[in-house]
């Protein structure tokens, strides 16, 4: 045997190179073979949520292919659920029982995660949100996690942070009523001004597909708040936002976790300057992490990488260290390896968990300026 002439910790001698047999396994030298799934947003009104997330897995995987060589090659399996929930739990179905994966990443959507989690729970097998910003998503079960940092977290950092710099006193707050995401962000909007004080002038909602905004906007901006408070995906809330500037409305407007895709730029246009958001990821964060996954994902896509493709890149990572440490792909000890993940830091920061595995992390507070996300300082 040749231990000792080997360099870093590759301990098993990839053999005649061609070991594997398409089982899962092994520490006996074979390369260890795992099928991961993925259920995306891919096509639909939140298709570039999805499209990132696959954008930042791709670009990992092919990293840790490369980098895994002889020990484990990870393959994924990518479903779309178009942002629904029967499109998210027939995804997990099909993707447990037939394509036999070992994990799941994904859904999109908080309420795709609490229709669909429970399946894959209830299965045994492990699934990892990577967009899943609402309470309560590690209460579906133990074979729950994620890796998004929650809107309990992410909002009232953003809100005070405007709060204070914009000298807020009054704020008037929206969201869609028909999903759990916007539902559970424009709670914790609410719950966070009453707990800074702020005077809450008047609420609206609208669903998710509608298209006109004017009715509620107008009663809102009748009430002369300094503040929008948005929760919303990126669709409906930059036509909310580009409809509230449409009339008048010159105060601070402030969303959640939806707005943090470069979409919005495109549906608000210059309406999107000034809207501030919170997020734990930044490409322009100086960190040499950071940096060499910027200039990676640019030279593999000729763009930018948002924080959803940050998170969803991150979380393979994850996935990768945590097989790695099982020793075979197999479901039972992949939960067990995720469980025990302390601290993990990634493109999107350093990320520890609680005794529910929600994770816990900072935010950046950002602000739109001229067409991208710039610190808001
Ligand atoms: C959630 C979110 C959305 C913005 C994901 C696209 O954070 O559904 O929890």
């Amino acid at each position: 045997l040749m231990v000792g002439c080997s360099s870093g910790g590759n301990t098993s001698a990839p053999a005649a190179g061609e070991g594997s047999s398409g089982q899962a396994a092994s520490a006996d030298g074979q390369e260890m073979q795992a099928k991961i799934g993925v259920v995306g947003f891919l096509s639909g009104s939140g298709a570039a949520y999805g499209e990132a997330q696959k954008a930042g897995l791709e670009l990992a995987l092919d990293e840790l292919n490369e980098a895994n060589k002889g020990k484990l090659k990870i393959e994924l399996k990518f479903e779309d659920s178009a942002g629904e929930k029967e499109g998210a739990i027939n995804a997990v179905n099909k993707l447990i029982n037939q394509d036999n994966v070992v994990a799941i990443i994904g859904p999109t959507l908080s309420g795709e995660m609490f229709a669909a989690g429970p399946v894959a729970n209830e299965a045994e097998t492990p699934i990892f949100g990577i967009s899943n910003t609402s309470e309560g998503i590690n209460d579906i079960g133990e074979y729950v996690f994620r890796n998004s940092l929650p809107e309990s977290i992410a909002i009232p950092t953003a809100m005070k942070a405007a709060g204070e710099k914009n000298g807020l006193k009054k704020v008037a707050l929206i969201h869609a009523s028909n999903d759990d995401f916007s539902v559970n962000g424009y709670k914790v909007m609410k719950a966070t001004a009453e707990k800074l004080g702020l005077e809450i002038t008047s609420e609206a909602t609208f669903a998710n597909g509608d298209v006109d905004f004017s009715a509620q906007l107008t009663k809102l901006k009748q009430t002369n708040p300094d503040a929008l408070l948005v929760s919303a995906l990126y669709k409906e809330g930059s036509m909310v936002v580009k409809k509230a500037r449409e009339l008048g409305f010159t105060g601070t407007i402030l969303g959640g976790n939806g707005f943090n895709n470069p979409k919005i730029f495109e549906i608000a246009g210059p309406a999107a300057e000034g809207l501030i958001v919170a997020t734990p990821f930044s490409p322009e964060k100086k960190d040499d992490k950071v940096q060499a996954f910027v200039k990676a994902f640019e030279a593999k896509y000729n763009k930018k990488p948002d924080q959803f493709a940050a998170q969803a890149y991150d979380s393979l990572y994850i996935m990768s260290q945590s097989l790695l440490a099982a020793g075979k792909a197999d479901r039972e000890e992949l939960r067990g390896k995720l469980a025990q993940l302390k601290d993990f830091t990634g493109v999107s920061g350093k990320l520890s968990f609680d005794e529910k595995r929600n994770p816990i992390g900072d935010a950046v507070v950002v602000v739109a300026k001229e067409g991208k996300f710039v610190p808001f300082e």
